[in-house]
């Protein structure tokens, strides 16, 4: 297969990475009074022990000197370098000749651009179409992604059936299949997480994703941060987002994680609600390169919310409905995620009553904060001080967008197991309690 080249870069970083040898090593090594304490950990060795390691290694030079010997020894990777690129520059020429097709879609892939339309194939969804998990929908916009980007490789930490993150029309990434895309990490998370910044990182075009359940993040939050910090644009797909999950319990419920990873800096945290968000989502996640997308989504079934868009995830938040005029509601209802669909029933009951009500859907904080002044006041306006926000999760900083007086339904406790339904009721996620808070604000 002609295909192999660009593949064998994804071969090369994973079992590199993988294949990482334990390596033994002496702390202050030299130091002949320090080394092998922890005192050559977290301070300067001092002038005088400085002077005491010198002797002791022999090192007879000028601070910040390289001697010429060194220099020369290490020198001579320059001219190896440039007669190896040379010869790659030379097989890339032979290859495009050859191969014109494929030449093509290796330099576009390594120059980092995406193909023309590659954006139509997210699936699209109206109203009527049929309610889903957004983790299926998930699958859905990660296989027919597949189809227009060639650089898009991944997979989860043995939750592929259930995170729904297999690539259909490929096999399993191994040694002798370098042309297919689908990695199996085995059950680690951050040894992933880390895979995954090692691909973003090299340069060549790929678009790695990974995926395990929301709460296990925790296992792989240093890769992530990683990630945020070294501007990889790794995919994070993150399912089983909250409560909903249901029987597996407290212990596989996220609850502090979606406001954990809005305090991330250079991290988008993205909680869509059907399936147009979750098309948006991955537009998002895809263009942005140089920051890494966190994706929470459902295992349970969601319906297609009139108003969704594409176009309003790209703006982090949006009004998904509103019946005021004047960009004065009497309330504004802010939902993300499964607890959008309460967040439009609330409003209806709350409309039913005489009152003008707006919904918007503030999918990704991050994307919103970097709109203009104007566009956020077209969306939160200054002088409407009523707001309610229902959230399956922490309510912390939530108060940056309800201010004083606005009231947030969430959770701030661990979760318990039960069905997601059963839980939502008793820890008060409803229709009936953000009405009963729509009305202690308004
Ligand atoms: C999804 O977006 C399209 C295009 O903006 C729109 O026509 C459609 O009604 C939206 N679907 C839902 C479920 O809101
Ligand atoms: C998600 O997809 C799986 C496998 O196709 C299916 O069994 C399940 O019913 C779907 N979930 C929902 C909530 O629709
Ligand atoms: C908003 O909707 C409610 C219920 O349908 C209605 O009573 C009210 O007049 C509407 N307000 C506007 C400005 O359309
Ligand atoms: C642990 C697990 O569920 N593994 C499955 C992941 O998904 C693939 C494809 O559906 C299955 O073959 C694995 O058994």
């Amino acid at each position: 297969m002609e295909m192999d080249s660009i593949y064998l870069i994804g071969t090369f970083i994973v079992v590199k990475l993988i294949h990482l040898h334990q390596v033994t090593t002496t702390i202050g090594y030299g130091s002949p009074n320090k080394a092998n304490t922890y005192s050559v950990h977290g301070s300067a060795l001092g002038a005088k022990e400085v002077d005491a390691t010198r002797k002791n290694l022999n090192w007879s030079h000028e601070p910040f000197c390289v001697p010429e010997d060194v220099k020369g020894h290490w020198s001579r990777h320059v001219k190896l370098g440039a007669q190896h690129e040379a010869k790659w520059q030379a097989d890339l020429a032979a290859y495009e000749k050859k191969y014109p097709q494929e030449a093509a879609e290796f330099k576009s892939l390594i120059s980092g651009e995406f193909p023309a339309g590659w954006a139509e194939a997210l699936p699209k969804y109206t109203p009527e179409s049929a309610g889903d998990a957004t983790r299926n929908l998930s699958q859905a916009c990660l296989n027919a992604l597949a189809k227009v980007l060639p650089g898009l490789l991944g997979g989860s930490a043995d939750l592929a059936s259930s995170n729904m993150t297999l690539l259909k029309m490929f096999g399993d990434f191994q040694k002798d299949t370098p042309t297919e895309r689908n990695l199996r990490f085995g059950v680690r998370e951050h040894g992933m997480g880390a895979i995954c910044n090692g691909i973003a990182l090299h340069g060549s075009g790929l678009i790695p994703y990974c995926a395990t359940f929301f709460v296990f993040t925790d296992y792989m939050r240093g890769a992530m941060r990683i990630s945020a910090l070294s501007e990889a644009g790794v995919i994070y797909v993150m399912t089983h987002d909250s409560i909903g999950l249901g029987e597996d319990g407290p212990t596989h419920q996220p609850i502090e994680h979606l406001a954990s990873f809005r305090a991330m800096p250079n991290m988008l945290m993205l909680r869509p609600a059907d399936g147009n968000e979750t098309a948006g989502a991955y537009k998002v996640a895809v263009e942005n390169r140089k920051r890494p997308s966190t994706l929470a989504l459902s295992r349970q079934k969601l319906p297609q919310l009139a108003g969704t868009s594409i176009e309003g995830v790209e703006k982090g938040g949006y009004i998904i409905s509103d019946n005021s005029t004047g960009n004065k509601p009497d309330l504004i209802i802010f939902g993300t995620g499964s607890e959008l669909e309460i967040a439009c029933k609330a409003a209806d009951v709350i409309k039913k009553e005489g009152k003008t009500v707006r919904v918007v859907s503030l999918v990704c904080w991050e994307l919103f904060e970097e709109q203009s002044a104007e566009y956020k006041e077209s969306v939160i306006p200054a002088g409407v001080s009523a707001r309610v926000s229902v959230e399956a999760g922490s309510t912390f900083g939530w108060n940056k967008y309800l201010g004083y007086k606005g009231k947030a339904v969430g959770i701030d406790h661990f979760g318990a197991s039960a069905p997601a339904g059963i839980l939502y009721k008793e820890f008060g996620i409803t229709v009936e309690n953000v009405v009963a808070k729509a009305k202690e604000v308004m």
